[in-house]
């Protein structure tokens, strides 16, 4: 197994019992209607019982009444916006949505209902999703790399296209599609303004024609210079009226070339991009130049709030706070600000974003990183869920308790007009699409909890297997085991209690100890403040107060050292070497035991692994193993330039318990080095 076939497998079902009572149920499929979505549909649906249960299922236009068949309608009483309903009538399956995506999102869930082997009167439900906007944002760039990709290069073949279209582009709209998403930005945040020339949308066009048939739109990345860059004007000022009259012709010609284009999305002013405070305008001056140009054609502009400025003496989780808060109810209509979910940049484990709540006049967006470009790319193993997870269910107590992040991003707390959820793709040209096989499941996790955010990081993990990998029910449970350990493994040897940011240009090897950069918030120091006092970055009101950003209800337990949960102490607290912690063991001794636990319990991953190979593909089996093998080697390298380098400053000893690592500090540090050249 090559892994291409992601979650869709429909690998023929073994059990004959199984088998009998599934092919008793479905022996036609009747479809009335006719669209592209529903042929998908009705495709799919055929393509996949055919396979599981080897034998031919016709496709009828009158069903037929208790002979066990699918029946796919289109009815208003169906259930709201995407959703669908699946029912038994009179021995049939009903698939009932009121809209075409609707029924094919209900067949992909009958799919996903028998891979598991459940019986099929349990298929019966209603489900609508949550988010409207359920999205993937490829940081792909033209010329093929992926920014922050590890699984080969951009799966859109711009030279080729449009003249040819890759079939590939086919099963990666089903993927998406069976997962519930229903939008893709194309192309890299940090833009080139080549994507809104006439080639490009052309190209782009023949894209949106493969994705739409799956009830998918596409959306642009755009330079917020391009009328400067591309026009030829003077400026790109937000306010100058030439500047506005060629986004309008602009978003014009796109939508004469694609009808159903979703809208932009938009990096501005941050991290060197061009931006409306180029001009002295506002962040909201800027999306609303973009909203006027889209809203004739229902297109929406997704503003990011990723920002911060290169100021010595500022505190970086302060920034997108400080820059959009008070903008809240300036925006246009048919702007989202799309909010990163924590406040620095998708670290291993952050706090929720001071944003989330603080918005309640302006859509925000959430944007999770799929892409493991802070969990050791494709070779460490980390299912990201219970990192959407903890975020989403994080309590922001901005309308009293249980003013989740969730019900903030689903719209209901602040009843947002529109609600939207990215992702930051994990695809690659890779034969099995995200380099590391086990990464498809948090492409699959994030599509699945964009659609509905109360669905638990286990059920998803068991899903995710069953339909992927074994219905084995033991090596579901050690699998599952595995996926939902992993991020707290990959946490503790690598950013316990609450470090951030120990990264290289790369972000991928450890380097704790850089001191050197253009920026200062581009150091490691910056992030972890290691003296010989302690470790951490006081954030409380003797630091930079950034918890002043958050309720009281928040930021009371995070305020104080002694209450404040071990994960995100060091986020908040310069905490003293010899300080016991509420671990009962002091700070070193925490850290140590951490690192050391952490890079352990990838032995346990391996031992856990090595115990399903059983009822796992071999190909995929051993491509695992390997990688493990290689993160164990890389959570020693982790914990030891660690332990060696915070040891200058604790000056204390590794607790006898833990062998001392083999190398020296500037060993370790060397390897680093030998890393980067590679
Ligand atoms: C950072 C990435 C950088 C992205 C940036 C962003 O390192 O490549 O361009 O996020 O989100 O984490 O814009």
């Amino acid at each position: 197994d090559d892994g291409y076939r992601l979650w869709l497998k429909y690998d023929r079902i073994q059990n004959t019992t199984i088998s009998a009572t599934y092919s008793k149920s479905f022996n036609f499929i009747a479809l009335s209607g006719n669209s592209d979505i529903l042929n998908n549909a009705v495709k799919e649906l055929q393509t996949g019982l055919t396979a599981m249960l080897g034998k031919p299922i016709p496709i009828v236009k009158t069903p037929v009444i208790n002979q066990g068949g699918i029946i796919l309608t289109i009815s208003a009483n169906g259930a709201s916006g995407d959703g669908y309903s699946i029912q038994m009538q009179s021995g049939n399956t009903v698939i009932t949505a009121s809209k075409d995506a609707g029924v094919l999102y209900g067949s992909f869930a009958l799919l996903r209902h028998l891979q598991q082997h459940l019986p099929v009167e349990k298929v019966v439900v209603q489900s609508s999703p949550k988010i409207q906007l359920r999205m993937l944002n490829h940081w792909d760039n033209p010329e093929g790399p992926i920014e922050r990709g590890y699984a080969g290069s951009s799966l859109w073949k711009w030279y080729e296209l449009p003249e040819t279209v890759d079939p590939r582009y086919t099963d990666y709209a089903r993927a998406n599609a069976s997962i519930g998403i229903n939008g893709t930005v194309v192309n890299n945040v940090n833009a080139s303004a080549r994507f809104l020339t006439a080639e490009y949308v052309h190209k782009v066009a023949a894209l949106a024609g493969v994705f739409r048939k799956f009830g998918i739109k596409t959306y642009l990345s755009i330079h917020f210079a391009a009328p400067k860059t591309l026009g030829g004007l003077k400026t790109s000022d937000p306010l100058d009226p030439e500047v506005r009259k060629w986004w309008i012709e602009k978003t014009k010609e796109i939508y004469s070339i694609i009808p159903d284009f979703g809208g932009f999305l938009v990096k501005a002013n941050s991290e060197g991009e061009p931006g409306p405070q180029d001009y002295g305008r506002t962040h909201a001056d800027g999306a609303n130049m973009l909203a006027e140009a889209l809203a004739p054609f229902n297109g929406v502009v997704i503003w990011r709030a990723f920002v911060y400025k290169a100021d010595p003496n500022a505190d970086r989780f302060k920034a997108a706070y400080d820059e959009f808060a008070t903008l809240d109810g300036k925006f246009a209509k048919n702007v989202i600000v799309q909010v990163k979910n924590g406040p620095i940049d998708f670290q291993p484990r952050e706090p929720f974003s001071p944003l989330f709540g603080n918005m309640p006049r302006t859509p925000l967006g959430m944007e999770f990183q799929l892409t493991q470009e802070y969990l050791g790319f494709a070779t460490h193993w980390v299912y990201e869920a219970p990192i959407f997870k903890e975020c989403l269910d994080a309590d922001t107590y901005v309308k009293g308790k249980g003013s989740t992040v969730a019900t903030i991003v689903d719209g209901s707390l602040h009843n947002y007009r529109l609600t939207c959820m990215a992702g930051v793709a994990n695809t690659g040209s890779d034969r099995n699409w995200t380099g590391n096989p086990m990464a498809q499941a948090n492409w699959y996790a994030f599509g699945r909890l964009a659609w509905d955010h109360t669905l638990s990081p286990e059920a998803i993990a068991r899903e995710w297997t069953q339909l992927t990998l074994t219905t084995e029910p033991k090596h579901v449970s050690a699998i599952s085991d595995i996926m939902l350990r992993s991020r707290d493994i990959y946490v503790d040897y690598n950013t316990p209690l609450g470090l951030s940011r120990p990264w290289t240009g790369s972000h991928y090897a450890p380097e704790p100890w850089q001191n050197r950069s253009s920026r200062p918030d581009w150091t490691a120091i910056y992030y972890h403040r290691a003296d010989s006092l302690g470790l951490g970055f006081d954030r409380t009101a003797t630091g930079s107060n950034a918890l002043l950003q958050y309720r009281p209800e928040v930021s009371r337990t995070w305020l104080n050292a002694e209450t404040c949960p071990l994960p995100y102490l060091l986020w908040f607290h310069h905490i003293p070497w010899s300080q016991k912690l509420s671990s009962g063991r002091n700070l070193w001794d925490e850290l140590c035991h951490r690192f050391y636990t952490g890079a352990d319990s990838v032995l346990w991953m391996q031992k856990q692994w090595a115990g399903v190979a059983s009822s796992i593909d071999p190909a995929i089996h051993s491509d695992v193993t390997g990688r493990l093998a290689k993160q164990y080697n890389e959570a020693i390298w982790w914990r030891d330039a660690w332990v060696l380098y915070l040891q200058t400053f604790s000056k204390k000893p590794i607790p006898a318990i833990y062998p001392k690592p083999e190398k020296t500090l500037e060993e370790v540090k060397k390897r680093v080095n030998v890393y980067l050249m590679r």
